[in-house]
């Protein structure tokens, strides 16, 4: 059968999304402004969806589509990029075929027949580096370790055997400090099944702790956020259904008439420890960072009071109006008998993809980074929030332009919180092109210290890693806390 590559006349699939499909490897980028500051050494790694082939039921959604690796290598004074695919077992098959072999997100009842049993996995979603491996990673998958160096594919990682779950969450969090990888897997025993298991892993690779229990219902559990005591999971009512799955629909519907809930799970206990708490029905993607202080546990996301995914529509079939993500402090009281959580807002104007300085995930922390102010044109800029005094500080290229995730770098080691780098890749909307900007992370007002050109586009990425050189010689991150 003779098939012609043509993708659907959709926005989905225009403009600055437009497919890149080509991987692209550029030795020492144009630094344009200012200077790549001396101490900045390693390698950023970001992770997002590309589109190998048009959809097979025009069903591209933006959480779909192939993983792309792209890395930033800083070494002084220079920025090398390059990108590759992740050869998933999925992308293969499809290559090889010379079309899209998969349907729709995530719902293997509507794959081609030939791919029967195949890995559903696109890691299009995030990276970590642990234990020398750097993977990339995808929620209904197993991880995919990718060469630090060349970004090539070495295979689909199961941690040496020691992992039984069928997927690993794309959130999981390396703790700067103790090199301990803190991670999960929802839907963990397949399709629409409750089980949850959170994984402990230490700075060797080997699985120190997991803990396996029930969620009230097949949720989506795309992020978590962990403490030195507890893990704490919110379900929200984004649920699987396996019949509808089955007859060919989408993979989660959302119901708003039921609640959201959230499961406080101590780091040294069993199921029949966690403490559950109860509130009305939101969503969330991402997490800012948890922090348990006596008995108050406070966990700060960006929420959504309605579904944050509109092309999944409610139980009912029904489209949702959009709602904005909203900066927002739970607040669970392991005192309290009442099981409900308190809601209380941090940021008035929206935000998304929020980041500490990952040494305080868990910990204590005044700083939050992330994208704000975004227009309906796609403009938006890097936000610094200071949770002590409430202030934001921000930086936006201005028009035809928007950022993405950003990521925070320390200047040194030991130095203290938030005080460092500040990087993020600029979408430059009309030329079709990006940049890399380096920002002083106390002082993103002032604008860049280094503006990096790409000769290409970066199509979107979700998120990425920082690992500085030495963690990428030794695999461990060597950072400190200071008061
Ligand atoms: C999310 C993202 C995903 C996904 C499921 O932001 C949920 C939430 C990037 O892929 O597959
Ligand atoms: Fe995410």
């Amino acid at each position: 059968m003779v098939e012609t590559v043509r993708f659907p006349d959709s926005p989905m699939l225009q403009g600055w999304n437009t497919p890149v499909r080509s991987e692209t490897e550029a030795r020492d980028l144009e630094v344009v402004q200012g200077a790549i500051p001396a101490g900045l050494d390693g390698a950023w790694f970001r992770c997002g969806p590309e589109w190998q082939y048009p959809n097979r039921f025009g069903q591209e959604i933006f959480i779909d589509g192939e993983g792309m690796v792209h890395a930033f290598r800083f070494e002084d004074g220079h920025v090398d990029y390059r990108c590759r695919w992740v050869h998933t077992q999925r992308f293969e098959l499809q290559a090889k075929a010379r079309r899209s072999l998969f349907g729709r997100y995530r719902n293997r009842y509507t794959n081609d027949p030939s791919v029967e049993g195949a890995s559903m996995g696109t890691a299009n979603t995030n990276l970590v580096w642990h234990a020398g491996k750097l993977l990339a990673l995808k929620e209904d998958d197993l991880p995919y370790e990718i060469d630090p160096d060349t970004l090539a594919t070495i295979g689909r990682y199961d941690y040496g055997g020691q992992v039984k779950a069928v997927s690993m969450s794309a959130h999981p969090k390396v703790d700067w400090i103790t090199n301990e990888l803190l991670t999960y897997s929802y839907q963990a025993k397949g399709d629409a099944t409750t089980d949850v298991v959170f994984y402990v892993i230490g700075a060797d690779g080997r699985v120190k702790n997991e803990i396996w229990f029930d969620m009230p219902w097949p949720a989506m559990v795309h992020d978590f956020a962990v403490t030195p005591t507890h893990a704490i999971f919110p379900f929200f009512p984004m649920m699987t259904d396996l019949e509808v799955i089955k007859q060919g629909g989408p993979y989660y519907q959302y119901h708003p008439d039921k609640p959201t809930r959230i499961a406080v799970v101590p780091r040294g206990g069993t199921a029949e420890d966690i403490r559950w708490f109860e509130g009305p029905a939101t969503t969330a993607g991402h997490m800012l960072n948890a922090v348990v202080t006596g008995s108050k546990v406070e966990l700060d996301l960006c929420l959504y009071q309605g579904n944050c995914f509109p092309f999944f529509p409610t139980d009912k079939g029904e489209a949702t109006a959009p709602v904005p993500p909203i900066l927002t402090r739970l607040t669970m009281d392991l005192e309290s008998n009442s099981g409900e959580f308190a809601q209380k807002v941090l940021l008035g104007a929206p935000c998304e993809m929020p980041r500490t300085d990952d040494r305080y995930q868990g910990r204590p922390f005044r700083y939050g980074f992330m994208i704000c102010m975004r227009g309906a044109d796609g403009t938006s800029g890097v936000g610094r929030l200071d949770l002590e005094t409430g202030q934001l500080a921000t930086w936006a290229p201005g028009a035809n332009a928007g950022v993405q995730e950003p990521q925070f770098v320390p200047r040194r080691p030991d130095a203290p919180e938030g005080d460092g780098w500040l990087l993020a890749l600029v979408n430059r909307l009309d030329q079709n092109r990006s940049d890399l900007v380096v920002l002083d992370a106390q002082d993103l007002e002032a604008g860049p210290v280094a503006t990096v050109r790409l000769p290409v586009r970066v199509r979107s990425t979700f998120h990425g890693v920082w690992a500085p050189a030495e963690a990428l010689k030794t695999g461990l991150y060597d950072m400190q806390l200071v008061a």
